[in-house]
């Protein structure tokens, strides 16, 4: 079904010579200019435009398949999508890649200086806003029918800069220029409401005289699957005044802030991303930002529903709402509101339709991550939804009173509503209530989320709990990112199916012998260096790539690198292994004790740069503002992959699977996914360390005392006296008094082990063959951690979902 032709219109040529005249087309119609007088942003803008009539079509052709087969339908709910620059990746999957870089160069047009504009989207704080960002690009290549919903936010993650060492956070306001990759759908805009109070009716019947109108206007950004015709979407609300909201009256009397106060008050719901991680922030905007997301995307899915159904009861079988974590999990009660106080169902039949339509996906198991929000701030704010969260509350508490008698102490755990010290609305306890399913992000995460944080739950539901590994996008995370390891890889399999079916990396295994692959497999890497900027190719790259935060242990790394830095310094003759170690990451503007951390790093670097005994043999880089594209760039140059969190805090990790897919090894304990990535690429290809979760666990119940550490191992004291004696341009005090007299996260406690761990990766990488062989063994045996299997897991296991193939 050629739905552009039924339409009269001309196909889009493939060739060389119709891109080009294409993009003369819509140089002239859509920016108004000719090839002699456009900017490079004119040019920039053409080409977007140009990639993306490709993909429109095939947009067009997805919604007309989609309607027809009247599918069940997965809508992702996400606060945050850190989706990467867009263009190359449109480029790829429209085939277009070769075609535009000719017609660019035809018209005389610097193919790299126009694709530089592009400009990277940073709605997301870290790994929970790629994640869903390469579940989307999954979804759509395995021709799942999906819809992303989320914020358009106008300032998206702070852009990270330095002064003297310390993190400066300044505005990203990515779109200023406009966004070429969105379609606006001003038709499909909702109305929200907020504030106010409730009144019942004769009837009996509830409603909520709301206090606040908001209006929420969607757009749209293409989300094109590879190797196959399906486009789905990414729809993300920005909020607007209503049309009262400007005040004319107060305007021609020259009171103009006031005019706007109302108008100005709605947009700044959409205004900024909070630049949390894993830290609740507590603040009634955010509140009112999830519920807005929540209910401009609960309408609109109602809205698609109705196209082709009427019945309620098919609703969750045409429909299955996946919550990214607890910041959608408002979705819960404003579905009961809207099913029982305007649709008319009773409680019991919408409370099965809600149970069925919802999973949850839980991305941590830090109890402060774990969101609440304070009784009295949430009456205030959603009245209604308060009362629906305590009938759901009564019923609930009754079932867990049926299934334990008498556990008082257990029903005080599992409700709703924490009453001690404060009144506050447990998010994770109402998303596990509300849903069908609840999964973790990696086994040992999913396996402690049903014996710690969510236990009492897990007993009462076992069959609700699941585990779904995370996995990442190939396309993106190497195809694109790693163009000529991807060269290399196809040639040695003789195709490039891999890239749709990463299990077929395996066939290099065979490869990992053979010494002309193993030297052009080091010449792509040393490439990828010198493409980064790194001085010597011949330096390890060792790297720690992502968000501060002290679970983390970026201080442990750093301990490792003062270490290494005062052994050089003792013994200044001798050879040693050079490393390159490069930090990328953003700390919560907040989260001052990460500041410090990063404040810390930036002070090593500099002394170290500047002695010479040292800076041959070791060199401490820490570029600014990491994000997809930074990362895109460093983890191809990666040798080693840092991965040290404490055991039994990383729900998972995504870039521990991005740097071993493409050839790094990893150090690491046994955390989040590295457990299952040490188990694919082998323990002899990875290097273990630290205590495991028991032991890590045992520690710190039977009273955990750093300076124990610190007073029987004298290369620790050294490093840790250097940073409290302020050698380090006296820096770094909080951090070294931190580690020494509370210590949260056992940094001390590894110290010995990770450094002991770190003498045999210089052992390894003297062996340049070995190391060569394992870095492609780490890429053969990373093809579980595509994002593919990923969303089959959860199509399978959770969503019950089945591809619709788009027609030619
Ligand atoms: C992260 C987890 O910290 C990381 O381990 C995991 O790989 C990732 O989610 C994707 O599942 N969590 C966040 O980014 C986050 O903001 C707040 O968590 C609950």
């Amino acid at each position: 079904m050629d739905v552009r032709n039924g339409m009269g219109l001309r196909p889009l040529g493939t060739s060389a010579a119709e891109f080009e005249q294409d993009l003369l087309s819509n140089l002239y119609y859509r920016r108004g200019t000719t090839v002699e007088s456009a900017s490079t942003q004119d040019a920039y803008e053409t080409l977007a435009l140009t990639v993306r009539d490709r993909l429109a079509e095939r947009r067009v052709r997805t919604a007309a398949a989609h309607y027809a087969a009247n599918p069940r339908w997965v809508y992702y709910l996400s606060a945050e999508y850190l989706l990467g620059k867009q263009l190359e990746q449109n480029m790829l999957y429209s085939g277009t890649d070769r075609i535009a870089r000719i017609a660019m160069k035809q018209l005389g047009l610097d193919p790299d200086e126009v694709e530089g504009l592009d400009v990277e989207p940073g709605l997301g704080n870290g790994g929970l806003g790629r994640l869903a960002a390469c579940l989307l690009d999954a979804m759509a290549t395995l021709d799942i029918p999906a819809v992303g919903y989320g914020i358009r936010y106008d300032l998206g993650i702070f852009k990270q800069t330095f002064k003297n060492g310390a993190q400066v956070e300044k505005p990203d306001d990515w779109s200023y220029q406009g966004n070429p990759w969105e379609f606006p759908a001003p038709d499909d805009r909702q109305t929200v409401f907020f504030y106010g109070h409730t009144e019942r009716d004769a009837n009996g019947k509830t409603c909520w005289i709301p206090g606040e109108v908001v209006l929420g206007e969607p757009s749209h950004m293409l989300v094109p699957g590879h190797g196959t015709d399906t486009v789905n979407i990414v729809r993300l609300w920005r909020a607007r005044g209503s049309e009262s909201s400007f005040d004319l009256s107060r305007f021609s009397a020259g009171q103009y802030a006031e005019a706007v106060d109302e108008a100005v008050h709605a947009e700044n719901i959409s205004k900024v991303l909070y630049p949390d991680d894993s830290t609740e922030s507590g603040r009634e905007l955010r509140l009112k930002q999830q519920y807005f997301l929540v209910s401009c995307s609960l309408r609109d899915i109602i809205r698609r529903f109705r196209l082709r159904n009427t019945d309620w009861s098919e609703f969750p079988k045409k429909t299955v709402i996946q919550l990214n974590d607890t910041h959608p999990t408002l979705a819960i009660p404003e579905l009961m509101r809207l099913l029982v106080d305007e649709e008319g169902l009773n409680w019991d039949l919408a409370w099965t339709i809600v149970r069925q339509t919802f999973a949850y996906t839980c991305h941590t198991l830090l109890p402060e991550a774990l969101e609440t929000w304070s009784v009295p701030m949430f009456e205030r704010l959603l009245p209604r939804h308060l009362e629906i969260i305590y009938t759901i509350n009564e019923h609930f508490l009754a079932e867990v009173r049926e299934a334990f008698p008498g556990d008082v102490d257990r029903v005080r755990r599992m409700s709703l509503i924490q009453e001690e010290p404060d009144r506050r609305v447990r998010m994770a306890n109402l998303a596990v209530v509300g849903t069908q399913a609840v999964n973790g992000v990696a086994e040992l995460h999913s396996e402690l989320l049903a014996s710690t944080t969510l236990r009492d739950f897990a007993e009462l539901w076992p069959a609700k709990f699941h585990n779904v590994t995370n996995g990442i996008s190939p396309r993106r995370f190497i195809k694109i990112a790693n163009p000529t390891l991807s060269s290399l890889i196809s040639e040695g399999l003789g195709g490039d199916e891999w890239i749709n079916d990463l299990d077929r990396l395996a066939g290099l295994e065979a490869l990992a012998d053979d010494e002309s692959f193993r030297s052009r497999w080091r010449a792509v890497k040393q490439a990828n260096k010198v493409r980064l900027g790194l001085g010597d190719p011949e330096s390890l790259t060792d790297v720690m790539i992502k968000r501060f935060h002290e679970y983390k242990r970026q201080q442990l790394k750093l301990l490792h690198i003062i270490t290494m830095y005062h052994r050089i310094k003792a013994n200044p003759g001798q050879a040693y292994v050079p490393r390159t170690v490069l930090f990328a990451g953003k700390a919560a503007p907040a989260y001052h004790a990460a500041k410090h951390v990063i404040r810390l790093i930036n002070a090593v670097a500099a002394v170290i740069d500047a002695d010479p005994a040292v800076s041959p043999y070791l060199k401490v880089v820490f570029p600014p503002n990491y994000n997809v594209t930074l990362g895109s760039l460093i983890i191809p140059a990666a040798d080693l992959s840092e991965q040290i969190s404490m055991a039994g805090k990383e729900a998972s990790g995504t870039g521990n699977m991005k740097l071993a897919l493409n050839g790094a090894l990893t150090i690491g304990t046994l955390d989040g996914a590295n457990i299952e990535i040490r188990d694919k690429v082998g323990a002899d290809n990875f290097f273990l360390f630290g205590l495991d979760t028991p032991a890590a666990t045992a520690l710190k119940n039977n009273g955990y005392r750093a300076r124990d550490h610190y007073d029987r191992d004298p290369e620790l004291r050294h490093a840790l006296d250097s940073i409290l004696d302020g050698k380090f341009l006296g820096i770094g005090r909080e951090v070294g008094e931190s580690l020494l007299n509370w210590d949260e996260y056992l940094t001390l406690a590894d110290y010995r082990s990770y450094v002991d761990a770190q003498d045999q990766v210089d052992a390894a990488w003297q062996d340049t063959d070995q190391w060569t062989r394992k870095s492609i063994l780490n890429t053969a045996r990373s093809g579980f951690f595509s994002a593919d299997r990923t969303v089959r897991d959860y199509a399978a296991g959770i969503w019950h979902v089945n591809p619709v193939k788009v027609g030619r």
